[in-house]
């Protein structure tokens, strides 16, 4: 039984409310993860069980970003230049301040390189989400985007809440529509009716807008899940703490230093060994998502996304336990746990 989400709601830190502050409670159950008919990191399908949670009705937006940077002077991943001791072989232009961004390319690519639409801007953050001559100007309902992992858990820690699990976030983004294809249902859009805010037309090159967005959207322009919760789907990717792995492990893991080092470990990119930065699964797709590329806009997909880079299609919502969570498989920055921003 869904309760009321002002029943019991815990108060946020920070000075003034922002808009969309507002979480939602999403009761535990079980359910089933994942999907056998789409990409192969989906499968196996298999029953998942979660605790009920509080979880954010919206991705956090650039008016919440800008409260908590105003309140502590926190410095994003992205606006620091990379150390080169940290990167060893990178090449001079690797090590600005930078983060990719998005550009659509003027004519038909080889889909098979995404260097045809990836590009590695400095000065490109979230305050600069295209890179330095853009702003988010008319933009702080927008989802914050160049969000790294630290970032995100930073702003968790600042504003009380978490980040949720895969398993968790999937479970709040299937609305209660066990084992549906999308958040709504079974058609993509129903009626004619655009349901989130991903790519029409043949990407990366053509975008028909006919979902009224090109870009982000404002959070809340669509309709809302069976939770209540907007934008799940599309929009902007969302972070969440689970460590990539080619396909569901079926049987978690358990307990002890080295272990949780391993599945760490594993969540390396296999493409390119000689890089040792771990994968987090990041969830529900974008606005760029798009029918003949990148077919993410379920509640199942997910993709690996390297804890050190963040991007211009990548944000995050945080969710809040009843209890604080002991049961978590979560790897904060070893050396020191506890380090962070002071709320
Ligand atoms: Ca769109
Ligand atoms: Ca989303």
């Amino acid at each position: 039984m869904q309760q009321s989400s002002s029943q019991t709601m815990p108060s946020v830190n920070g000075p003034v409310p922002a808009a969309h502050d507002e979480m939602i409670w999403v009761p535990g159950g079980t359910f089933q993860m994942g999907s056998d008919y789409h990409y192969p990191e989906e499968g196996p399908a298999h029953s998942a069980t979660v605790e009920g949670f509080w979880i954010d009705k919206y991705a956090i937006t650039n008016e919440q970003f800008a409260r908590f940077v105003e309140a502590t002077d926190y410095v994003t991943f992205t606006e620091i230049p990379p150390r080169a001791e940290d990167y060893p072989g990178a090449k001079p232009e690797m090590l600005m301040a930078a983060s990719v961004v998005f550009q659509k390319p003027a004519q038909r690519v080889d889909l098979r390189s995404h260097f045809n639409w990836w590009t590695y801007v400095p000065g490109a953050n979230w305050r600069h989400p295209e890179g330095p001559q853009s702003s988010i100007e008319n933009r702080a309902q927008h989802p914050v985007v160049h969000i790294a992992y630290q970032d995100a858990e930073a702003y968790a820690k600042w504003v009380g809440k978490e980040l949720p699990s895969e398993a968790e976030w999937e479970f709040a983004a299937r609305g209660g529509l066990d084992r549906a294809t999308y958040a709504w249902g079974e058609e993509f859009t129903p009626k004619g009716k655009s349901m989130a805010n991903t790519w029409q037309g043949e990407f990366p090159w053509q975008n028909s807008r006919d979902d009224g967005y090109e870009g982000t959207a404002p959070v809340g322009q669509y309709p809302a899940n069976g939770y209540g919760l907007y934008d799940m789907i599309g929009n902007v990717w969302e972070w969440t703490t689970d460590w990539f792995t080619a396909r569901h492990a079926v049987t978690k893991p358990c307990c002890g230093g080295a272990s949780l080092k391993a599945v760490r470990d594993q969540s390396f990119d296999p493409q390119t060994p000689e890089i040792k930065i771990p994968r987090k699964v990041i969830k529900g797709g974008s606005f760029l998502c798009a029918p003949n590329y990148c077919r993410r806009y379920r509640p199942a997909a997910r993709m690996a996304q390297p804890i050190d880079t963040a991007a211009c299609h990548l944000g995050l919502r945080l969710i809040r336990r009843p209890k604080p969570s002991t049961n978590l498989l979560v790897i904060r920055n070893a050396a020191n746990p506890d380090e962070g921003v002071n709320t």
